[in-house]
């Protein structure tokens, strides 16, 4: 990987993952694009940066040509509850970009990237320890697009020869920039309203399992999977990686060790709650351990202390 081309890199993952490729690979070798510009935001002002919808092939390949892109991390898209909302715009961005992303990759020679979700599996995957190789047949736009993604980028490594890599992630809890638009958003918001208010509705309901991971972890995963002997990998795309699974409940315990006032009720969101029941309680990683080495170093409880204490250092809260 040297020169590096990343999509949707002001989101949630995009602004963290650049600054650690930078800090890796140099900054003006990690070239974020986005649908949006945001001036202050240290992606657009310590590297390249360049505005792409990536629905545009031709501009996708255009601003790819301009610096000689080997690597494409593709992560624009809309998560689970934006998609629901709107089935068929998720549908045009999420597989239109993902078609572009994989013909800019095959038609320049580049490694590729992009994350599948816990969010591909559904109602009739197994609940517990869910398998690498399982049924999927999610019942969300999101899950559908996931899946078809999964397949997608076999096909073009099979079909091609295009290097393509990625995993399933679970729900990414972080204190740099708040997730857009999933189900497990719950799980980041509680800890800014602990700290503010020392209160938080959750629209998760009581007793629901989802697999969560802490941003360092997610950040490592893709690139040792990227930096993995390809000859290694059997699965190549959509690995199964966990950390932690808790219900809100849990979370909410664990923040009280911290805040001892802290108080959580439920006010529950139909939608995401629907969404949230259909994915897994949590899942099996072994593929991704065994064959490139992947290891989790965040539990639930030494997230905790780190999320609270990196969001008091931001400035967030009185609790
Ligand atoms: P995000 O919503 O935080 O960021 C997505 C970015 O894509 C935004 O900055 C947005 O402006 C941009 N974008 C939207 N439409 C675009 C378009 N047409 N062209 C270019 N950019 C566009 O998402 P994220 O959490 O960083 O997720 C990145 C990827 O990881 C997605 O594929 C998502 O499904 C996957 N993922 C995320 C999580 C998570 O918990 N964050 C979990 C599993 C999988
Ligand atoms: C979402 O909730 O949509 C994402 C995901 C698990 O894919 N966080």
């Amino acid at each position: 990987m040297k020169k590096i081309l990343v999509t949707g890199a002001l989101g949630q993952i995009g602004s963290e993952l650049v600054m650690k490729m930078r800090e890796i690979y140099g900054n003006d070798n990690v070239i974020a694009t986005d649908l949006r510009k945001l001036e202050s935001s240290p992606v657009v002002t310590t590297g390249p940066f360049e505005i792409l919808d990536v629905t545009d092939h031709s501009a996708m390949l255009g601003i790819a040509k301009k610096y000689e892109i080997d690597t494409l991390v593709h992560l624009a898209a809309l998560l689970s509850a934006t998609a629901e909302a709107k089935p068929l715009l998720a549908w045009n961005i999420n597989m239109g970009g993902l078609v572009n992303a994989l013909e800019v990759a095959r038609e320049l020679n580049c490694k590729f990237f992009t994350p599948s979700s816990i969010g591909a599996f559904g109602p009739s995957t197994p609940k517990d320890n869910t398998p690498q190789d399982t049924i999927q047949r999610p019942t969300t736009m999101y899950g559908v697009n996931k899946v078809a993604g999964e397949l997608l980028c076999n096909y073009y490594h099979k079909k091609f020869g295009v290097d393509t890599r990625g995993v399933r992630f679970p729900g990414l809890i972080s204190y740099e920039v708040l997730p857009g638009g999933g189900t497990t958003d719950y799980a980041v918001d509680i800890y800014y309203e602990a700290l503010k208010s020392g209160k938080y509705t959750s629209f998760i309901a009581k007793g629901t399992k989802m697999d969560m991971m802490y941003m360092p972890d997610a950040i490592n995963a893709i690139i040792k999977l990227m930096e993995a002997d390809g000859s290694k990998l059997i699965h190549r795309n959509a690995f199964n990686i966990a950390a932690m699974s808790f219900e809100p409940e849990e979370i909410a315990a664990e923040i009280k060790k911290h805040i001892p006032g802290f108080i959580m009720d439920y006010d529950v969101d139909p939608i995401r709650q629907d969404i949230a029941n259909s994915w897994p309680n949590f899942i099996d990683s072994t593929c991704a351990k065994n064959e490139w080495g992947f290891a989790a170093e965040y539990d639930l409880e030494k997230m905790t202390t780190d999320m609270l204490q990196k969001l008091r250092d931001k400035g967030i809260g009185t609790k």
